[in-house]
């Protein structure tokens, strides 16, 4: 197991639905240190460089509409592996393949509003982070319990 930092964020919507606690709620039930969280609204030109590999896709103006449509909440996430184990409580990209008891699986019903993105690798997590967030924005803790997750 290795520590590790991700980027995770709770697309437009998620705020207006009020849900936001809900979903943070898990991540710290889990035992993972959040580290990193603004709410902030996203400039196209962040936008675009975000998801530069779906350039060209069909569903690439929909995606950038969208995650510009509203407030996002961008979050940075530290724990024991917790790259693939924040994916894995997100569930997979296709709302349809998301079982119950993931993010997507239990809050969205349509793979374009999925409502969550996280990081799918440690090259992506530093690329993501360091977008999102300016070094002094992380903050690293202790916690006192970490012993019993
Ligand atoms: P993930 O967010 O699970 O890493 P990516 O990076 O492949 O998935 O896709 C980024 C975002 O693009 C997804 N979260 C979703 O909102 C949207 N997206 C991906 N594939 C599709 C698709 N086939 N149809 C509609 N939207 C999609």
């Amino acid at each position: 197991m290795a520590m590790q930092t991700t980027f995770a964020m709770l697309k437009p919507g998620v705020l207006q639905r009020r849900i936001v606690g809900e979903v943070l709620s898990r991540f710290e039930r889990k035992g993972l240190n959040i580290v990193g969280l603004k709410v902030m609204t996203i400039p196209p030109v962040l936008a675009t460089a975000h998801y530069a590999e779906h350039r060209g896709k069909s569903f690439y103006d929909g995606l950038i509409g969208y995650i510009t449509s509203g407030p996002v909440v961008a979050m940075a996430i530290e724990g024991d592996d917790a790259i693939q184990l924040v994916r894995r409580m997100c569930g997979p990209t296709a709302v349809c393949e998301s079982l119950p008891g993931t993010i997507r699986g239990d809050y969205c019903l349509h793979t374009n509003l999925n409502i969550i993105h996280s990081s799918d690798s440690a090259e992506s997590a530093a690329r993501e982070l360091k977008l999102f967030f300016q070094p002094n924005e992380i903050v690293s803790w202790e916690d006192g319990n970490k012993n019993w997750y």
